[in-house]
């Protein structure tokens, strides 16, 4: 299993839960003002804005962009740090350390901004109504369908902070092709989502031999939708900081290739514990209600449940599934008993292992520092 690769490299998970603690607190201590310097990039050569729309994008951001747990810019703000070789948590830093704070403080957030925009959307989409224990953005009292917009101005937001931190150090425009990349694969991987949404009708339930064609659209949708702007993304992004700011160079070309060879199964990783979580999970730790049932989502619980009911030969259970899908009055009770009883949790486990396995082989194949960092990822991602 991971936990004696992560002892190996020195990241256990209460290390890593420590190290992210830290890193919040920087992040979040002067979020109104880094919040603030967020809407000036956005606002940037814009003329004649009443005050009132920066008081309500600043509502909107703050909103959207805190509390959550803030992963992604966390991992940018490591990544950056490791790839620099500064420890950019410390209270004695250079002015030229500062000012890569600075700079890596604005990438955790701009990230942050990007995910907002895919939970706006996302919800929009999934008919969620919470997000984060409260509301849904276009849930909110008077914001409704203008949460479009909202989540199209976060996105520029993103774009712009980007922009303007490549503009000031030189960066030559990698990191923006980066997160322009990375936002496309996004918004394929939503759209493969969202087109794969199935029902009772579906092959699916017809076969053992028709389900396991299913395996490879939901892989798909976890490598495009999530695997991207989850891991690959805030690792990169860092990477590309940080290594500017130590050698005033750009990362060799193909540095991405290879780290994906790590990030991405370590972003499927990351999906299959949120599809098991939305049938098995608890709303109140998630904050969010299990919508994939009644969505009739094609992920990993589902799949793999119905084909674990197609091999074990309970047609009933396949029934049961196939009655619920895709029904917004779908009973998410007696589902999860069926998974229960086809030993979905055990299959989840066992699933966990075998890629904690193939991810461990990918990492070992990374420059010292990519390693660290997909170490680290994997230490926060086995203990949630
Ligand atoms: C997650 O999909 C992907 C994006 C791009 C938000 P999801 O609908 O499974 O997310 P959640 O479970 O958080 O609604
Ligand atoms: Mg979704
Ligand atoms: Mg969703
Ligand atoms: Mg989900």
């Amino acid at each position: 299993g991971w936990s004696h690769i992560i002892i190996s490299h020195r990241m256990t998970v209460g290390a890593i839960k420590e190290q992210l603690a830290v890193v919040l607190d920087v992040l979040m201590q002067d979020g109104e003002g880094t919040i603030e310097e967020l809407i000036q990039n956005l606002m940037d050569g814009a003329m004649g804005i009443p005050p009132t729309v920066v008081g309500t994008l600043s509502q909107i951001m703050a909103y959207n962009l805190v509390g959550g747990k803030f992963w992604r810019g966390a991992f940018a703000f490591i990544a950056t740090a490791e790839a620099a070789g500064v420890d950019l948590t410390s209270s004695t830093l250079t002015p030229s350390e500062e000012a890569l704070r600075h700079r890596a403080v604005l990438l955790a957030w701009a990230l942050e901004a990007l995910q907002a925009v895919f939970l706006v959307a996302d919800d929009i989409m999934d008919n969620s109504d919470l997000r984060r224990g409260k509301p849904s953005w276009f849930k909110v009292p008077g914001v409704g369908l203008r949460a479009i917009n909202d989540g199209f101005l976060l996105e520029s937001t993103c774009l712009a902070t980007v922009a303007r931190i490549e503009e000031e150090i030189e960066m030559g425009g990698d990191l923006t092709r980066l997160i322009q990349k990375v936002i496309r694969y996004t918004e394929i991987g939503q759209m493969v989502d969202i087109e794969s949404d199935l029902d009772g009708e579906s092959s699916i339930f017809d076969s053992l031999e028709t389900s396991m064609k299913f395996r490879d659209v939901y892989e798909s949708i976890h490598q495009h939708k999530t695997a991207y702007y989850t891991v690959h993304l805030p690792i990169a992004a860092g990477l590309m900081l940080g290594t500017h700011y130590a050698t005033n160079k750009s990362l060799v070309r193909g540095f991405e290739s290879q780290l994906a060879s790590a990030t991405l199964p370590i972003g499927r990783y990351f999906q299959i514990q949120d599809d098991f979580l939305d049938m098995f999970g608890s709303i109140e730790k998630l904050g969010k209600p299990g919508m994939d049932l009644a969505e009739g989502k094609c992920g990993w619980t589902l799949v793999e449940g119905v084909i674990k009911a197609h091999e074990l030969g309970d047609s009933d259970g396949v029934k049961q599934i196939q009655a619920n899908l895709g029904r917004p009055d779908a009973d998410s009770a007696s589902v999860r008993a069926v998974y229960t009883r086809l030993g979905l949790p055990q299959l989840y486990t066992e699933t966990s292992c075998r890629l904690e396995t193939v991810i461990a082989q990918a990492v070992s194949t990374q420059t010292p520092v990519a390693r660290s960092l997909c170490d680290k990822m994997m230490a926060a991602l086995v203990g949630r």
